[in-house]
């Protein structure tokens, strides 16, 4: 029996990494997308998956995602958009502009990219699910946070906007916000490979979020019956009662 296909990207580590994983011992048959191939093999020879090099600021790296979906026997229902991610905390006044458009590139555009790709499938299959990995960066701002958390809230706006225009057609677009969440290199990143600076984000947290429960989250929607859209799930660790109020021990 062919397994429904979910394609998930920015899958190489993380978030999408662990959705990935369980997707696949949900039942699916994953597409795992992502730029790095080392982690992305290793990934789909634990989970029978098929992985695919690409970058999602490419079009011809996404048109070519498509043409492999599409080549796949079973039916495409699930897009995991998980790909993003934060560079700098530089204030407004400091900010540099190539990394607000790079943030911008990855986010959104890659969001629309990947979606506008595999939408034409997702409406074939008559019970297909969007699931954007967004963030509470998305429904507030901090300090520090602007470029993301503006790239964050315009990745908002798209799922919202796709919703609305898909209202009556048989595609869902369901959004995850996770607060702090600690992975490999989500923070790493953010500081340009600043190992010390990414730990203290972290530093006295008792218990953040890790990637499998975000992966859990993913999974509860995208497997809820196909007339239930859970429009925006906002999942932060118990130490984090909002961006700025985290309880930390010395
Ligand atoms: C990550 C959450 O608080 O670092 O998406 O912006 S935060």
């Amino acid at each position: 029996m062919t397994r429904p296909i979910a394609v998930v990207t920015g899958a190489s580590s993380g978030i999408g990494y662990a959705t990935a994983r369980r997707l696949a011992a949900e039942g699916f048959q994953v597409v795992a997308a992502a730029r790095r191939a080392d982690r992305l093999t290793e990934l789909c020879a634990e989970i029978d998956g098929v992985a695919v090099t690409c970058d999602i600021t490419s079009q011809p790296d996404v048109d070519s995602l498509a043409a492999t979906v599409a080549g796949l026997p079973g039916t495409l229902t699930l897009l995991v958009n998980n790909a993003g991610g934060a560079i700098g905390l530089e204030e407004v006044a400091d900010a540099d502009v190539e990394d607000w458009r790079r943030m911008y590139d990855v986010n959104v555009l890659g969001t629309l990219r990947v979606t506008q790709a595999l939408l034409p499938a997702l409406l074939d299959s008559g019970a297909g699910s969007v699931v954007v990995v967004s963030s509470t960066a998305g429904l507030r701002t901090y300090e520090g946070g602007g470029g993301y958390s503006a790239a964050k809230h315009a990745q908002s706006v798209l799922a919202e906007t796709l919703r609305l225009e898909l209202n009556g057609r048989p595609v869902r677009v369901m959004e995850i916000d996770p607060g702090m969440v600690r992975t490999e290199e989500f923070s790493l990143v953010r500081f340009r490979g600043d190992a010390s600076a990414a730990a203290r984000v972290y530093e006295g947290v008792a218990e953040p979020l890790i990637a499998e429960d975000v992966a859990d989250c993913v999974a509860w929607v995208a497997t809820r019956p196909h007339h239930v859209n859970v429009d925006r799930l906002v999942v932060r660790p118990l130490a984090q009662a909002a961006n700025h109020k985290v309880h930390r021990v010395p």
